[in-house]
């Protein structure tokens, strides 16, 4: 059991933004943006490459919702999932990052030199 199903079945607190019977969307502990919500299936899937289509369509309307909510949807935000180890993917369970309620910048994000790889 990851720390997100202890967050789902509210063992642990968090400060939940929109959720229904599926999915949950909280603030992330450790924001890196104004807005950083984390968003999150209720069933157990371990990251972005296991998760299946019919789960991620229904996600990815979940996802419209919480930006409209968080004000976000026209202003503009950043999605990002960690999917395996080299993403630095700490939770094993499925999440996206919602970013957004500044201008966000887009910084070199790898410990090698990228200019050669294409
Ligand atoms: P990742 O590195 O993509 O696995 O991101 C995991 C995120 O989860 C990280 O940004 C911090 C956040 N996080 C970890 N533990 C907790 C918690 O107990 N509560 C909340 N709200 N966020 C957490």
């Amino acid at each position: 059991m990851t720390i997100f199903t202890k967050i789902i079945n509210g063992e642990l607190p968090s400060n939940k933004v929109l959720e229904n019977d599926k999915f949950l969307a909280f603030h992330d502990i450790n924001p890196k943006a104004p807005i950083h919500i984390l968003i999150i299936p209720k069933k157990e899937v371990e990251n972005f490459q296991s998760v299946n289509a019919e789960l991620m369509g229904e996600m990815t309307l979940f996802i419209h919702e919480v930006a409209k909510l968080m004000g976000l949807d026209k202003s503009g935000y950043r999605l990002i999932t960690n999917n395996g180890k080299d993403s630095g993917q700490e939770v094993m369970h499925l999440h996206f990052h919602m970013l957004g309620g500044s201008k966000l910048t887009w910084p070199h994000l790898a410990d090698t030199d990228t200019k050669n790889f294409f």
